[in-house]
Order: C-alpha cells, then sequence, then structure tokens
C-alpha cells in the first residue's frame, strides 16, 4: 500500500469513530425544531444526561417544574445545545417558556 493510500484509511477509520460518537450521543438527542419536541416522549435510566439542540431559526427557553425536579434555562438561541440531567426516578414534562404548546415527556426509570 503507498503511503498516500494508508493516510487516506487512516482518515476514513477516523471518520468512522466520529460517526460512532455521534451515533451514540444521538440517542439522548432532544430536537426542537418547528416549535415542537423531537421526539415527544423519551424514556431513559437514571442520571442520564438529555441534550436538547435548538434547531429553529429563534430562541427557545426550556424548564421543568416538578415535584422531584425543577429546571429552568436560560434563552436558548439557535443552534446552542443544552443538557439536562435527571437524577431521579418520575416523570417529567418539559416545557418551553416562549412556545406554551411544546411538550416533551421524560421518564426516568
Ligand atoms: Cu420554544
Amino acid at each position: 500500500m503507498s503511503r498516500d493510500a494508508a493516510a487516506a484509511w487512516s482518515i476514513a477509520a477516523a471518520a468512522l469513530l466520529a460517526c460512532a460518537a455521534a451515533l451514540a450521543d444521538d440517542a439522548n438527542t432532544i430536537v426542537q425544531n418547528g416549535r415542537a419536541f423531537h421526539p415527544t416522549e423519551i424514556t431513559v435510566a437514571a442520571g442520564t444526561t438529555l441534550n436538547f439542540s435548538n434547531q429553529d431559526e429563534f430562541l427557545h427557553q426550556i424548564y421543568v417544574d416538578s415535584p422531584g425536579f425543577a429546571y429552568d434555562s436560560a434563552e436558548q438561541p439557535p443552534g446552542e445545545t443544552l443538557h439536562i440531567t435527571f437524577p431521579n426516578a418520575g416523570t417529567f414534562p418539559i416545557r418551553c417558556h416562549i412556545h406554551p404548546k411544546m411538550l416533551l415527556t421524560v421518564h426516568v426509570k
């Protein structure tokens, strides 16, 4: 194998590794798009961190206000990703201050 071919193979291998990491992360990523969460319901283990990716062209500001867990984000600009860790079991509605119809239900086991 020529030196160039070897270099090409190592670049391809690095790209595959980066792709695998992105896929693993995607399972815990909630997309905010079209004034909605995608998916709208998710079940995770206690201690899981969910990533909230704002793919709209405008601000979101998400919050949780449950007896077992409370969280309030700052304004979340387009393209920004927030991270929320859910330490305790329960069912937690996630909403947006700016778009009251947005609802994600997180089940933590
Ligand atoms: Cu919003």
